[in-house]
C-alpha cells in the first residue's frame, strides 16, 4: 500500500464503513503503538503533536498523525491551524497526516477513528498519534481508540476542574503541562500531584512531563514516558485487555449505528413496529 492507497482507504472508510472494513479484513497489521494527545483548546497539542513526529522520525520510525477536528465553537481556526504547525512533515515520506471531522454520531470521537487506526496499522506505522480536543464527557472515548492517553494541560486556562469533573484526569496515562514557560505551570504540576496522590491508581503512577512545546523543551522526557507505559502495558497484560475493550467499543459502535440508520428508515408507526423492524434489520 502507498500513501495513495492509504489515503482512499481512510475514504473509504468514511463514506462506507462496511466496505471499508471488508478491505481491512484479512490484511497483516503492525503492531503500533497508538498514543492519544487530548486536552483543552488552545493548550498546544498540534504543537507537541509536531515536536513528536521529529523526535520519533529521528530514531528511524514511521508515524501517522490523525487529527481529530473539533467541531467546538471556540477551536473553529484549529484545522487550519494543524495543517501550518505540521505542514513541514507533509515532506516526509515517513509521515502521514489525516483531518477528519469530530462528527462522530455518538459524539466524541468520530466512529471511523477505529477504522481508521486500522488502516494505519495496515500500513505499518510504528507510531499512531490521534489528535482530540478533551473538553467535554464525550471525549473519554479516545481512551478506547489508544493504547496511551497523553492529556496536555496547560497553565492559567483553569480547565482541570472540569477535566475533572467529566473524568478526563482518570483516563489520563502521561499528564503534560505544556507551556512551562508561563507563569503558574509549577502551581499546575503540585494541583495535578494532589490529585493523583488521592486517586486509586495503583500499578501505574501517571508521570507530569513539563514542557514548552514551542521550543521542544520536554520532548525527548514525554517521548519516554510514553515509550515506558506502552512497555508498561505489554508487561502488565494490560494491552491485551485494552485491545479487547477497544474491540468492545468498536462492535458497539458498529452496531449503534446500525440500529440508528434501521429506526431512521423505519416506516413503522409505533414503538412496537419500529422494534420489529430493528429486530428483522439486525438480522439481516
Ligand atoms: N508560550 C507557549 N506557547 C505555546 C506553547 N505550546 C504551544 N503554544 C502556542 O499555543 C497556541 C496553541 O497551540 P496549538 O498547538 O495549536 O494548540 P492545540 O491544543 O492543538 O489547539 P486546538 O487544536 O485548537 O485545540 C499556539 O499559538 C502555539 O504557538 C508553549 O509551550 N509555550
Ligand atoms: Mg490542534
Amino acid at each position: 500500500m502507498n500513501y495513495r492507497e492509504l489515503s482512499k482507504l481512510i475514504t473509504l472508510i468514511e463514506t462506507d464503513p462496511l466496505m471499508g472494513r471488508e478491505n481491512l479484513k484479512n490484511v497483516s497489521k503492525k503492531n503500533s503503538m497508538v498514543v492519544g494527545i487530548t486536552g483543552s483548546p488552545g493548550a498546544g497539542k498540534s504543537t507537541l503533536v509536531d515536536k513528536l513526529i521529529e523526535h520519533f522520525r529521528s530514531n528511524g520510525k514511521t508515524v501517522g498523525v490523525i487529527a481529530v477536528d473539533p467541531s467546538s465553537p471556540f477551536s473553529g481556526g484549529a484545522f487550519l491551524g494543524d495543517r501550518i504547525r505540521m505542514k513541514r512533515h507533509f515532506t516526509d515520506d515517513g509521515v502521514f497526516i489525516r483531518s477528519m471531522a469530530s462528527r462522530g454520531s455518538l459524539g466524541g470521537v468520530n466512529d471511523s477513528v477505529f477504522d481508521v487506526v486500522e488502516a494505519y496499522k495496515a500500513y505499518g506505522f510504528d507510531v499512531i498519534l490521534i489528535e482530540t480536543v478533551g473538553a467535554g464527557q464525550t471525549e473519554v472515548e479516545i481512551a478506547y481508540v489508544a493504547q496511551t492517553v497523553v492529556l496536555v494541560l496547560s497553565p492559567g486556562s483553569g480547565d482541570e476542574v472540569q477535566m475533572l469533573k467529566a473524568g478526563i484526569m482518570e483516563i489520563a496515562d502521561v499528564f503534560v503541562v505544556n507551556k512551562s514557560d508561563q507563569l503558574g505551570a509549577d502551581a499546575l504540576v503540585l494541583s495535578i500531584r494532589a490529585m493523583l496522590e488521592i486517586s486509586e491508581r495503583k500499578e501505574w503512577m501517571p508521570p507530569i512531563i513539563q514542557t514548552v512545546a514551542t521550543m521542544g523543551k520536554g520532548i525527548k522526557e514525554l517521548a519516554k514516558a510514553i515509550e515506558d507505559h506502552h512497555n508498561y502495558l505489554i508487561k502488565s497484560g494490560e494491552m491485551e485487555k485494552r485491545r479487547i475493550r477497544s474491540e468492545k467499543k468498536h462492535a458497539e459502535h458498529i452496531m449503534m449505528n446500525k440500529i440508528r440508520e434501521i429506526i431512521d428508515n423505519s416506516r413503522g408507526n409505533n414503538l412496537e413496529e419500529i422494534m420489529e423492524d430493528v429486530k428483522k434489520g439486525l438480522c439481516e
